[in-house]
Order: structure tokens, then C-alpha cells, then sequence
């Protein structure tokens, strides 16, 4: 009997494609490159499972456009390029990649905030362009870190990862909003307490976004919000691109309203609003707050469990519309 086809639609581990190739015929991208959707719906064809990352997006037209397929694995935790709706009404399973990369990814919140709160990419630059002649009282002060406020917007797991980083070892005073609120036993893990989106704009000295990018949550943060926080208050994204207005943060930067900024992720990546790249009080990272070889292979695994698992013997994993599953 002839394998199933499936397609892995970027490039990915080798031995990744070498387990899929165990139960699959593959087809690859080895040359990585990011297809159009007329490009993804070429290949598609023929294909019974599907292989993702936040590149491509699988929307009624694709799923018009692939009558065939059965399954579409994300290797992200977040599946904003999935039309969940689209997929469950095409009888389409969609997965994602959870927990797997919940610790590494607050790892990096904290790393992007203190080198947002303490300057550190500002100062290596000026290091680097050789203007350090002398040391100075005031030269690259920054905001303080440890027994700060520390504010959540998205109080997920990851929240919760950059919520006990904070407390427990910076001593933070956590507080977060959130669309539901924790139950008492994960606050008192976290040591964070529940408050109102206003309070937190108004309160945070740093305001990390870990919120999944929705409708709901298109500019989040805008000008609007920018305007109620503290003038010496950083933002961290490593949630979204859409989830704040870009253009009204690189605004809100050049004025000195907030005090600086550090996203890991914007508004149509990879392209970033040129406002921001000209704004000395920003550190930018092209979307790695995922980014260690264990954590990514850990993903890249999971996706692959639920190709496996799903296509095998219709037990996928971490599945984000299992209604299908019953049909
Ligand atoms: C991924 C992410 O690396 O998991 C997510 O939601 O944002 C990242 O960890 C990225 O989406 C590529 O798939």
C-alpha cells in the first residue's frame, strides 16, 4: 500500500522530515522559501497532511483549493495563520504546539525586558561605534528591574512563566489582566494579582503582552493606551505582531511618552515599521523568543506526533478543533 503524502511547507529539522518519511511520502522545502498562496495551494495538492509554521496561512480559499486534506500541524503555539472556523466547517483538523516551549519562551520575555529596562543593544552600539572614551555618572541609566511592577496583559502559561520569573526572582510586584481570572491556587503560584487593563496601563513599570493575537485583540495597545502609561514604563511583545499599533509606538517612543520598548515580534513580519528602526529606545529581535535548538526541536516533534498520531490512527495530540474528530 502506498504511503500518504504530506507536505512540510518550510524547512525544518532533517531528522524531523526523517521520522515523517517513515509513515509519509514527503515533500520538502529545501530551499525554504516563503510561498504565496497560490504557491502553498500547488503544492498542496494531492497532500492529505500539512506541516506549518506562522508563515503559511490555511484559509477557506486554501482549504477550497485542497479537498483532500485532513490535517494541518502548526509548529507554533499560537494559530492566528489557521481560519479555525474555515478548517472545523471543511472538516480539516487543525493542531498546535503547546507547553513544549512555555519556559523557553518566558525565559526570552525576561531577556527582552531586561535589555529593554537596562539599554543593553543602545550601549553595545555605542560601544561598538567606538564613541566610549570615557565613563560617566548618567551614561546609559535605565529603569530598574527588581522590586519594580511587573504588569501581564495575557495570563496564559507563558504569562505565568514571566509572571514567576518576575516575583520570585526579581522580587517583582506582579499584577495582570486577563480574559478570565486565575484561580486563587495559580495567583498565589505566580504571586500576581487580578487587575482591570486600566490599572495595569496606569500601574506597570514593565508591561509584558502575551495575549494570542484574535479580532479582539487587534491594537491592543495603541495610542490611546500608550498615552496611559507611565512616562518611564517599558513594553515588551512577544506575543503578536497586531497586537499593538507599531506605528503609534514608534511615536509614543520618540517623544519620550513610554520609556523605551522591546518586541520580538510586529505588525507584517517580517517587515518593521521604519519609524521603529530608527528609534534609539527599542530592542528589536526577529521573532526567537522560541528560539533554542531543544525547544525548537520539541516542536517541531509535537507537530510531527500529531501528523503521525492523527493520520495513523486518528489520535492526534494537541488538536485545536477535536469536534472533527467526532465526525
Ligand atoms: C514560532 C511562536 O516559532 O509558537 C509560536 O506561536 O510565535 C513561535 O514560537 C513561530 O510562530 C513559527 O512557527
Amino acid at each position: 500500500m502506498s504511503k500518504p503524502s504530506i507536505l512540510v511547507a518550510r524547512a525544518v529539522f532533517p531528522q524531523i522530515v526523517d521520522r515523517l518519511a517513515q509513515h509519509f511520502e514527503v515533500e520538502t522545502n529545501p530551499s525554504d522559501e516563503v510561498w504565496d498562496k497560490a504557491g502553498l495551494i500547488a503544492r498542496l495538492q494531492g497532500k492529505v497532511g500539512a506541516f506549518t509554521t506562522g508563515s503559511e496561512r490555511i484559509d477557506a480559499e486554501v482549504l477550497a483549493a485542497c479537498p483532500q486534506l485532513k490535517i494541518v500541524a502548526n509548529m507554533a503555539v499560537g494559530y492566528n495563520n489557521f481560519d479555525v472556523a474555515a478548517m472545523t466547517a471543511a472538516g480539516v483538523l487543525g493542531t498546535n504546539a503547546p507547553d513544549v516551549l512555555t519556559e523557553t519562551t518566558a525565559d526570552f520575555g525576561f531577556a527582552l525586558l531586561m535589555a529593554t529596562a537596562r539599554r543593553i543593544t543602545e550601549s553595545e552600539h555605542f560601544l561598538r561605534a567606538g564613541k566610549w572614551n570615557k565613563w560617566a555618572y548618567d551614561m546609559f541609566s535605565g529603569c530598574e528591574v527588581h522590586g519594580s511592577t511587573l504588569g501581564i496583559l495575557g495570563m496564559g502559561r507563558i504569562g505565568q512563566g514571566v509572571a514567576k520569573r518576575g516575583a520570585h526572582g526579581f522580587g517583582m510586584n506582579v499584577i495582570y489582566h486577563n480574559r478570565s481570572r486565575l484561580t486563587p491556587e495559580l495567583e498565589a503560584e505566580c504571586q500576581a494579582r487580578y487587575v482591570s487593563k486600566e490599572e495595569l496601563l496606569r500601574s506597570a513599570d514593565h508591561l509584558v503582552l502575551v495575549l494570542p493575537y484574535t479580532p479582539a485583540s487587534h491594537h491592543a495597545i495603541g495610542a490611546a493606551e500608550l498615552a496611559q502609561m507611565k512616562p518611564t514604563a517599558t513594553l515588551i511583545n512577544i506575543a503578536r505582531g497586531g497586537i499593538v499599533d507599531d506605528a503609534a509606538l514608534a511615536q509614543a517612543l520618540r517623544e519620550r511618552r513610554i520609556a523605551a520598548a522591546g518586541l520580538d515580534v510586529f505588525e507584517g513580519e517580517p517587515q518593521v515599521h521604519p519609524e521603529l528602526l530608527t528609534v534609539p529606545n527599542v530592542v528589536l529581535t526577529p521573532h526567537i523568543a522560541s528560539a533554542t535548538v531543544g525547544t525548537r526541536l520539541a516542536m517541531a516533534n509535537l507537530a510531527a506526533d500529531n501528523l503521525v498520531g492523527f493520520l495513523t490512527q486518528g489520535k492526534p495530540l494537541t488538536p485545536l478543533n477535536p469536534q472533527v474528530l467526532a465526525r
